[in-house]
This record gives structure tokens, sequence and C-alpha cells, in this order.
């Protein structure tokens, strides 16, 4: 049983979102996924449009993903992969080389962002629609 683990916050789920869990899943059987708390994303200056139980309800939706954990801090990354016995870290590459330093405990991979869509230009486009 090969246990994958990625972090995120995962606000107004789109396309590039989905593409990374399909992807982080194929690496493994079993899928957990660590959703930034509300309080968290104050940290990482990010403003979830879901509150993290609506993000978290929709992520267990997934038919990747097999369990959301929350993630509380920068600091329980390591804390995680012990206790969840995880044999790969998959982000995509926008953080790479951010989190070489789980390669003491598991594999480490970045996989490549898909392009053309964020949660940032979601809210940017639908904006200027509504200004039209
Ligand atoms: N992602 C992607 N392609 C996009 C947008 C996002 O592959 N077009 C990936 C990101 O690289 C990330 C995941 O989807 O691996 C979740 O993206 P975010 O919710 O923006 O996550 P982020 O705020 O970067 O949080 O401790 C790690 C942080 O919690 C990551």
């Amino acid at each position: 049983m090969k246990r994958v683990i990625t972090y995120g916050t995962f606000d107004l789920l789109h396309i590039g979102h989905i593409n990374l869990l399909r992807r982080a899943k194929l690496y493994g059987d079993y899928l957990i996924v660590g959703i930034s708390t509300d309080e968290f994303n104050e940290l990482k200056g990010k403003k979830a449009y879901y509150s993290f139980e609506q993000r978290k309800g929709i992520l267990e939706a997934i038919r990747y993903v097999d369990l959301v954990i929350p993630e509380k801090s920068w600091e329980q990354k390591i804390e995680d992969i012990i206790k969840y016995d995880v044999d790969i870290f998959v982000m995509g590459d926008d953080w790479k080389g951010k989190f070489d330093f789980l390669k003491d405990y598991c594999e480490v991979i970045y996989l490549p962002r898909t392009v053309g869509i964020s949660t940032t230009k979601i809210k940017t486009d639908i904006k200027s629609a509504m200004e039209l």
C-alpha cells in the first residue's frame, strides 16, 4: 500500500486542483490531502471563499482522495508523513524545491501546474465579467 500526501487550500475547486490530485493518486494507492484551515490560510496570506468545512467536504467527494486532514501549520508535514506512514509527498511545481527537506522522510515529487487556471484568475474573470 503506497501512501501519497499533498497539501493545499483548494478554494473554488478547479481543473488544476483535480489534475494535481489525479496525478498524485497515480503514484500510489491511498491519497491524503492536508487542507489548509482558515486560520492557516491567514498565515499564508490567503482568504478562501469557501470555509474550511466546505472545502473539506468538497475534497472528500473527489474519487482520488482517500483522507482529508487539516493543515494547521508549515511544521506539521514531517509529523504527518510519520503518523500516516507516507511514501510520497507531491506538490505542484510552483513549490519546487521548497519541500526538499522532506526527502529524508519520503519521496518528494513536484508536478507541473495546470496552465491558465487558478483561483485568483477565476475571481478576477468573474469580477471583470460583472463590470461589463
Ligand atoms: N495547482 C496546480 N495547477 C493550478 C493550480 C494549482 O497544479 N493551475 C496545484 C498547486 O500547485 C498545489 C495544489 O494545486 O499543489 C493546491 O493549490 P493551492 O490550493 O493554491 O495550494 P497552496 O495555497 O499553494 O498551498 O503547505 C502547502 C500549501 O498549503 C500549499
